[in-house]
């Protein structure tokens, strides 16, 4: 009797060490394609080799031109495209045909078929219109925004409808062959900020718990979405981890932990290096210890007015962390001086080349060789 129970116990232990073990390695979603799966576990592996470079709306436009030219800023200065490709959802829940960055959604879905030809990442961010006051996201002017679209709220209906939009779009990114392709989802970002209607002052930890994992099972489970990542992605306000993991929605809910950084001013430079490797010491210990994947979210300095920013400042920054990528923010063809990677001529071009020639930087061509979807 007593053997039988020792023996029970200790199977009982195994099961529990299995589950454990399996629900923490594979994606959160347990149900997502092989692809997706295969997605993660070759993020986990590049990571030995270096850190990716990422830029929002590379294919989309740059500096003097606009898609369907088919350019790339990063490509024009170093022959070679990002690994990481940044795109942002905002304006999909209204219907729009383009993004809040007049990108049209057709063409993002071109696009991402295009980089998963060559082994690319795409990863988006939503930066979703204020469903209580049909302002844009920025608009904080109530705390019940988040309130408002949980099950219950008087927007519930009016956020479903917008998610069965982001769901179609999602679903839209299919190959030649059916395959769904895999993407990051880097939702309701920077909320330890306050600055987005679902940031840290506008709503309660509970509530911004809730409207996460609500948006995770709405998708995965109710539009039966298999080829998502998520991304769970702070502001640089956190000085510890409990702060960085305060409204985490927990292991079954998120693949990737990452946060924001930017610098400001010339004298900037000591603080942003400093924020960046406090901030990444952070992620990094918190993400190895919950067996998540990494990654410096989103990071730039406006106008890049510093000629060797990028091994002078960026590399020293994050060259210590294990990290999958860092990303960089867009290169705005309307907005005069909104940019973040160089073009030919800018300042710290020759210095961009420079990072990209390091062993441990990689862009498209070094993914395409590493394949992480194999
Ligand atoms: C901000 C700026 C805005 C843009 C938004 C979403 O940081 O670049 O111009 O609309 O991101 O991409």
């Amino acid at each position: 009797m007593k053997k039988l129970i020792l023996l029970t116990a200790a199977m009982v232990f195994i099961a529990a060490c299995a589950t454990n073990q399996s629900g923490r390695t594979g994606p959160a979603d347990k149900s997502a394609t092989a692809e997706t799966v295969n997605m993660l576990a070759g993020l986990k592996a590049i990571t030995e080799k270096g850190i990716m470079f990422g830029h929002q709306d590379d294919l989309a436009y740059g500096s003097g031109w606009v898609y369907p030219d088919g350019e790339s800023d990063v490509k024009k200065v170093t022959s070679d495209y990002p690994a990481v490709y940044g795109m942002d959802l905002g304006h999909i829940e209204l219907g729009s045909p383009v993004n809040l960055d007049s990108v049209p959604f057709d063409d993002m879905r071109t696009l991402v078929k295009e980089i998963w030809a060559r082994r690319g990442v795409v990863t988006f961010s939503w930066h979703a219109d204020n469903p209580l006051t049909d302002s844009s996201a920025w608009d904080i002017t109530s705390d019940m925004t988040v309130a408002s679209v949980l099950p219950g709220g008087g927007n519930h209906d009016k956020y479903t409808a917008w998610l069965d939009r982001v769901a179609a779009f999602f679903s839209s990114l299919t190959d030649d062959d059916g395959v769904a392709i895999p993407v990051i989802f880097r939702p309701y970002h920077e909320h330890t900020g306050s600055w987005f209607w679902w940031g840290q002052k506008l709503c309660t930890t509970d509530e911004y718990i809730s409207l996460w994992r609500f948006t995770f099972n709405y998708l995965c489970e109710e539009k039966g979405l298999h080829n998502l990542l998520f991304a769970y992605s702070a502001a640089g306000t956190f000085t510890d981890a409990e702060q960085y993991i305060e409204r985490y929605p927990g292991d079954d809910y998120v693949d990737l932990l990452g946060c924001d950084y930017y610098q400001s001013g010339t004298d900037g430079k000591e603080a942003f290096i400093n924020d960046v490797m406090q901030g990444m010491a952070i992620v990094t210990a918190v993400a190895a210890e919950h067996q998540k994947l990494a990654a410096l979210t989103e990071a730039g300095y406006e106008s890049l007015p510093d000629s060797t920013w990028w091994t002078g400042t960026l590399w020293p920054a994050i060259k210590d962390y294990k990290i999958s990528y860092v990303l960089v923010w867009r290169n705005a063809h309307n907005r005069p001086g909104h940019f973040y990677a160089p073009y030919p001529g800018q300042a710290s071009a020759d210095d961009f080349v420079e990072f990209f020639n390091m062993p441990s930087t990689l862009f498209q061509k070094e993914l395409t060789e590493f394949d992480i979807y194999k």
